[in-house]
């Protein structure tokens, strides 16, 4: 059975003036969806799919996910801030996801910039894209998706070349329920970064840290950049990292773990 919008609406406690909610049985991808119809928005719109079938990563990765085993949906939202005031922002929603799991007793990690890990296994990710409007060129929209393993299709786990977490596995789910939540504390995410930027998530981003304090490499587009410590993140999001020659602060790439030598 779809989601129900009705109900979502009517469990969501937080007011967004012209919030509208869609659902689709079916489509590529919920944030090209909704980045084809930034024009005709002028409110936010929370776009779910039941099934995607073309799910992006960062990079040209893509997000698998199978139907009835997945959430998947992406909120278009305007921001009056100029697009780098958004560099921390993909952090900021991950702390959002984070904290709204906590509000159901799982306990969850971040992994910089924003994978959301349970027991060490990628449970959620977050992808933002940003355009602005064609119409008038100086609105800045920012399509915010997410996606969430509710299941741990054994088909699914199969095409992911990484430890996977389900939700299903961690705690008893209404997923309609946990979609208002979600959709609740993001909304106030986004509200109070619009207000205060990235330093109002700083210190809860850094208590997530799942790789604090141990030797990571840093990989972008499959180059290694840098290795080192992981100490946390910096008041725009950056990871800075204690390497041999001093201390560096990262903007782009992926984090591994480095195996220490025995
Ligand atoms: C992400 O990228 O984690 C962003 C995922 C965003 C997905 C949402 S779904 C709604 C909206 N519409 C879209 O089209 N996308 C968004 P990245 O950090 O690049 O991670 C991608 C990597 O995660 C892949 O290369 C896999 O290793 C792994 N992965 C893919 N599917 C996964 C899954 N279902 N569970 C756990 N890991 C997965």
């Amino acid at each position: 059975m779809l989601f129900s919008p009705q109900r979502i609406a009517a469990a969501c406690q937080t007011a967004v003036p012209g919030l509208t909610i869609e659902v689709v049985a079916e489509t590529g991808s919920t944030n090209a969806d909704l980045l084809a119809r930034l024009d005709q928005l002028a409110a936010p719109l929370l776009l779910i799919a039941e099934q995607q079938t073309a799910g992006r990563g960062r990079a040209g990765r893509s997000w698998q996910s199978a139907r009835g085993a997945s959430l998947t949906f992406s909120l278009a939202w305007r921001f009056r801030l100029p697009l780098q005031a958004l560099a921390g922002l993909p952090l900021a929603v991950g702390v959002a996801l984070a904290e709204t799991l906590a509000t159901l007793q799982l306990p969850v990690q971040l992994k910089w910039p924003n994978d959301v890990l349970c027991n060490g296994r990628k449970l959620a990710g977050v992808l933002i894209e940003t355009a602005h409007d064609r119409q008038s060129g100086d609105r800045l929209w920012a399509v915010i998706g997410i996606g969430i393993n509710l299941a741990a299709d054994a088909a699914l786990t199969a095409r992911i070349e990484q430890p996977v977490a389900a939700l299903s596995d961690l705690l008893e789910i209404d997923r309609e329920l946990l979609l208002a939540a979600l959709l609740d504390r993001l909304c106030l995410t986004l509200q109070e970064f619009e207000q205060f930027g990235f330093p109002a998530f700083t210190q809860r981003w850094n208590a997530l840290h799942l790789h604090r304090g141990q030797h990571i490499a840093i990989v972008d587009h499959g180059q290694p950049v840098l290795d080192g410590v992981a100490l946390g993140v910096d008041d725009q999001g950056r990871l800075l990292v204690q390497t041999a020659s001093g201390r560096s602060a990262v903007v782009a790439g992926d984090v591994s773990l480095r195996a220490v030598a025995a």
